[in-house]
């Protein structure tokens, strides 16, 4: 539906959270009707506060009847296995679905879009991209999934948004038209969610609808399955500009850590603690060639590597006490995720669990010869001991502070020159945390404690 012609319109928000709190203001702004619809009471309370009517999802095909439309939540599964009941009614019921993104575009479709999506790195990337724009002097904004909902707030036309799309988000887009399509990577993950990978991979391609005539798509090649993207891309007419840390042919490559483009160095990453790491290297690669892709120069486009100030709770060194050293990459919800930070120590004193994916953990066996000890939380916190108890020594600790607890006074005791109490968690935190930030305040919490004496055990 046009966004012009909201006025009057009876239009549903399905998940008042963050996304459909703001969805709510914004469609009360154009002057629809909302009816808001959540599972929460509390949520439905705040959404009526924000100008909705609350409606009554218990009769689920009553409650889509004459809506023209149902602007679906991001958490909310509108496709897979666990679709939610009102999303199924609107569809019987011909509703239109949509999502804040497509609204968004919709509203503005003149504004220069980048959207970054993959598996892993996405926030890095959208967060690194708006840094580099800003630092070369252009305005930038970081939207969606790292976030900020890209209807909150007041738009400004003039600034590229730089938006961070799930495959939640991308599952009902229709198209979005970047001028910059950024492809991170893809490994399995949320499998609960769309029932198996193909469909995850699905919703994630929707990014690339029908190219601009300007449009780029910058894709790491360093996975089969995003090799085989960007062939097929370059068959359906995008312009493509590859990326490679790991010696595929692409336009943009990190070699010794040095960020190449057609061969010629433009920056040398090995020194920049904030994109420590190979797959940080390819956030920084990607970063650079979207950028490059808007247009800047080159040394333009690289100045702002050095400064950027990295992302709370992604492999971030929260404190040192004595010689040990506190990291929280409480973002590493997947075993491919942790793997980057395991890849990245030594002398390892490393807390994981939390609610488990698909597929365990026997692929991490291999960072054993940098593991100390392993302290395992929450509900995967068995499996996780039954996986690598035969190699390095476990503890079962079940919460997070006795984790934090039982890793530094272990890793005080470590002879080595720095060793390091890594939250690299492998799972996601739903089962004893809102989210992965609160899992990290969490730790940052603990560790505080641990600073003033309170829980050395
Ligand atoms: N709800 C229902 N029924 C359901 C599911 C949810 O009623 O079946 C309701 C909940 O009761 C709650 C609301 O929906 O009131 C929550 O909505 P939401 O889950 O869409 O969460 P938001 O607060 O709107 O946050 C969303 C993204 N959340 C998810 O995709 C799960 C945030 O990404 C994003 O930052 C935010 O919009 C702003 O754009 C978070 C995330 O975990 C960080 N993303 C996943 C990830 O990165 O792995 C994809």
């Amino acid at each position: 539906m046009d966004p012009r012609e909201l006025h009057d319109r009876r239009v549903g928000v399905l998940g008042i959270g963050r996304s459909g709190r703001a969805a709510v203001r914004w469609l009360r702004a154009r002057g629809a009707v909302v009816v808001a619809f959540d599972d929460r009471g509390d949520a439905l309370a705040e959404a009526v506060r924000l100008g909705a009517v609350a409606g009554d999802a218990g009769d689920a095909q009553a409650a889509v009847t004459g809506l023209d439309l149902l602007v679906v939540s991001p958490g909310v599964p509108a496709a897979g296995p666990r679709v939610h009941p009102l999303v199924a009614a609107a569809r019987r019921a011909g509703v239109p679905l949509t999502v804040d993104v497509q609204l968004f575009r919709d509203a503005a479709p003149d504004r220069t879009l980048v959207g970054v999506t993959g598996t892993n790195g996405k926030s890095t990337t959208t967060a690194l991209v708006a840094h580099l724009l800003r630092r070369a002097g252009q305005a930038a904004e970081a939207l969606g999934n790292i976030g900020v909902p890209v209807l909150a707030g007041e738009p400004d036309a003039a600034a590229v948004a730089v938006v961070e799309l799930s495959s939640f988000q991308l599952e009902l887009v229709g198209d979005l038209r970047p001028r910059v399509a950024v492809w991170t990577n893809f490994a399995p993950d949320h499998l609960d969610r769309h029932g198996d990978l193909g469909t995850y991979l699905a919703a994630k391609r929707r990014l690339f609808g029908t190219p601009l005539p300007d449009a780029r798509a910058v894709v790491a090649v360093d996975d089969p399955t995003s090799a085989a993207l960007a062939r097929e891309l370059v068959a359906r007419g995008w312009r493509v500009v590859r990326v490679s840390v790991r010696g595929a042919p692409a336009e943009v490559t990190v070699d010794h850590g040095r960020l190449r483009e057609a061969g010629r160095t433009v920056a040398d990453l090995r020194a920049l603690a904030t994109l420590r790491g190979r797959h940080n290297h390819q956030n920084a690669a990607l970063a650079y060639a979207a950028v490059r892709a808007l247009g800047l120069a080159p040394d333009v486009a690289a100045a702002g590597l050095a400064d950027f100030p990295g992302l709370p709770h992604r492999m971030c060194e929260i404190a040192r006490i004595g010689r040990v050293r506190f990291v929280d990459d409480s973002k590493a919800t997947n075993p491919e995720a942790a793997a980057r930070s395991l890849a990245c120590f030594e002398a390892i004193h490393w807390i994981a669990g939390g609610r488990p994916k698909p597929g365990g953990f026997a692929s991490l066996r291999r960072f054993a010869p940098a593991l100390r000890g392993l302290y395992a939380v929450g509900e995967a916190a068995a499996e996780l001991v039954a996986t690598f108890r035969d190699l390095v020594p476990c503890r079962h600790c079940g919460t997070l502070e006795r984790a934090v607890a039982e890793a530094f006074a272990a890793a005080r005791a470590d002879p080595a020159p720095q060793p390091v109490v890594l939250l690299a968690p492998a799972c996601a935190s739903f089962d004893q945390f809102p989210d992965y930030a609160a899992r990290g305040r969490a730790f940052a919490a603990a560790v505080e404690s641990l600073r003033h004496g309170e829980t050395v055990p």
